[in-house]
């Protein structure tokens, strides 16, 4: 091994000594290595098989019943002054978070195999992809990172070209929720995470290394790392714009990034392309228009609610060389999910008999790992080394009441301010109370590795370096009627809201200005061609006086961030609260 891995072999040394693993093994993202991985977790129960019939190459993952989500009450930030993690994050003194962390690692790897998992985040030849390894005891959380990142000998190779990576240790321990820290320490550029095998705590590329670490590195080096989306959209003439949304977790990328368009827009021409699905650096170009890169590889998706009407891309993926984690099986072996169809499941996500007493048959939160290139509608710029050019941010999130189904934002400065006070319902993806309205800035609320007042701060910093920004909306697919039931059909009809968006971006469409942003006027979407007409004056309405309610709301959760939140931001809020009054 030649000597610009030296710093990689050292750690792994360091590590073997302190975990004691039985043996090491390096990978090389092979099929065969794969393969084999596949057959061992078979043989020990990590995984069950599917039904190779229908499902060739998928297999089901049953986690503990303890470990189905993120933690974020166990994730920390730890740098060296807590005042930099900010109030956004759980912080601990770096040396105290080394300490805990070097007593629960001692030893636990003992009876184990250590798994060296060098990865690219974004596309291996992109000059705004990053390196990383991550040092595993979980073959399950090797065969994800597999699909999920570019993982193995050319994510080697450039690690060896380059020199440095991000390191990331983890073990899932006794999986004892008493002992479980996801421990981040971005001034090391560096991962600890013990005691938890689930998805966002353990496949260490994804949020803790490309949205906390990333987003630090990106403040410092004038970029951004959002959890966003990015889709491009064809229209009849041919042309492709790209959006990048983010919504938090489980409310709704995914779907977006893979929509079918209804009918009366397909038989016009309309295509969508799929570049990501939850994690998107943006990058500033030389022509003043912001660039994206999705640094995944694979889609680790919510199952439930997946279905041929709502989501068909998807599904299509899904029923080959996927893994799937805590969904329930039917009597013949096939992967099962509440929303799917109309089948009757015979086993739950923990494996017993189904029964409705129990809740669920799959957990709220299982969900599938998959490759992008399964997608029928991956985009061919998705591997473009310089990104896709985006026209439109859209922030969205679950909210009942108040917030229309779009609005657009006056501009930039406007358009930080709509973000950071975004507001969603709790969902399943981490554990706690799910459905509880809470703020959540640009969906970063849970991955944001420094604090949020910087780091508005820098988003105004960035816009104010694009000659071309892109425009900023909101958009909210959850508004609820009176009975709860949600007013907008949502899925493949938020095609309409996004040609909306992409009109107001072409200036081919005027707008009823608001204080709090634009809105659509009356017409402005089409639904003529929908059966049942949505109640479209529900959904733009924007309510001054519950609007004014909200503003006091977003002052004082600002408020809480200190004297470092941007002072444009605070004079912008004043404003729009002006307007209303
Ligand atoms: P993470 O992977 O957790 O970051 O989530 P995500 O933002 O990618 O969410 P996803 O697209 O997986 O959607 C989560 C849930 O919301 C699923 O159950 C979807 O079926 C549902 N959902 C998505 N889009 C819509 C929509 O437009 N309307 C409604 N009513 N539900 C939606
Ligand atoms: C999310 O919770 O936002 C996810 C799943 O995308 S996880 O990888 O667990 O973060
Ligand atoms: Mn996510």
């Amino acid at each position: 091994m030649s000597s610009t891995l030296d710093a990689l072999t050292d750690w792994v040394d360091q590590v073997a000594t302190h975990t004691k693993p039985e043996r090491i093994v390096w990978c090389d993202g092979s099929d065969a290595e794969n393969q084999a991985l596949v057959e061992m977790m078979l043989a020990n129960g990590e995984l069950v098989s599917l039904n190779a019939k229908t499902h060739p190459n998928c297999y089901l993952h049953r986690s503990d019943p303890d470990d189905v989500a993120r933690v974020e009450h166990l994730t920390f930030v730890c740098t060296q002054e807590q005042a930099d993690a900010g109030p956004n994050n759980h912080w601990m003194d770096p040396a105290k978070a080394h300490a805990l962390m070097d007593e629960l690692f001692a030893g636990c790897m003992a009876n184990r195999t250590l798994y060296v998992v060098p990865y690219c985040m974004g596309p291996i030849d992109s000059p705004m992809a990053r390196l990383g390894v991550e040092l595993t005891d979980s073959p399950y959380v090797v065969a994800n990172m597999r699909l999920m990142t570019r993982m193995g000998q050319a994510a080697l190779a450039r690690i060896e070209a380059e020199g440095h990576f991000v390191k990331g240790l983890h073990s899932t321990g006794e999986l004892d929720p008493d002992r479980r820290y996801i421990m981040h320490f971005p001034e090391e550029l560096s991962i600890m995470s013990f005691g938890s095998g689930y998805g966002g705590n353990a496949l260490l590329g994804k949020k803790c290394h490309a949205l906390r670490i990333a987003s630090y590195q990106a403040r410092n080096e004038g970029w951004l790392a959002e959890h966003m989306l990015i889709v491009g959209i064809e229209n009849p003439q041919g042309e492709v714009r790209y959006i990048a949304g983010a919504f938090p977790s489980a409310c709704g990328k995914t779907n977006l990034a893979m929509l079918i368009p209804p009918q009366v827009y397909r038989e016009e021409g309309w295509k969508v392309w799929t570049v990501g699905d939850d994690i998107c650096w943006l990058h500033p170009g030389d022509d003043g228009r912001l660039y994206a890169i999705n640094p995944e590889a694979g889609f680790f998706g919510v199952a439930p609610g997946t279905s041929a009407g709502t989501n068909p891309n998807a599904l299509a993926m899904l029923d080959q060389d996927t893994i799937f984690t805590n969904v329930a099986v039917t009597e013949d072996d096939q992967p099962w999910w509440e929303g799917l169809d109309d089948r009757s499941p015979q086993k739950d996500w923990q494996g017993r008999d189904f029964d409705p007493a129990n809740g669920p048959a799959a957990h709220p939160n299982s969900r599938f790992t998959v490759s992008m290139k399964r997608c029928p509608s991956y985009s061919d710029q998705a591997e473009n080394p310089n990104g896709v050019p985006i026209d439109a941010i859209v922030f969205g999130g679950r909210r009942a009441h108040l917030a229309p189904l779009v609005m657009e934002a006056h501009d930039w400065v406007h358009g930080v301010l709509v973000g950071a006070a975004m507001a969603s319902e709790t969902t399943a993806a981490a554990t706690g109370e799910v459905g509880v309205v809470r703020r959540d800035p640009m969906a970063m609320k849970p991955f944001c590795g420094y604090h949020f007042a910087d780091y508005w701060q820098h988003w105004l910093g960035v816009g104010a370096q694009l000659t071309h920004p892109p425009k900023i909306f909101q958009v909210n697919w959850f508004r609820r009627d009176d009975e709860g039931r949600f007013i907008w059909p949502g899925f493949g009809d938020n095609m309409r809201v996004l040609e909306w968006i992409l009109d107001r971006c072409a200036e081919k469409v005027a707008a009823k200005e608001t204080p709090v942003g634009a809105v659509p006027t009356q017409g402005a979407i089409r639904v003529s061609d929908l059966a049942e007409s949505p109640d479209m004056d529900t959904l733009l309405t924007i309510d001054p006086e519950a609007w004014a309610e909200e503003l006091i709301a977003v002052e004082g959760f600002l408020s809480e961030y200190g004297d470092r939140v941007p002072k444009l931001l605070i004079e912008r809020l004043q404003a729009v609260k002006k307007g209303l009054s």
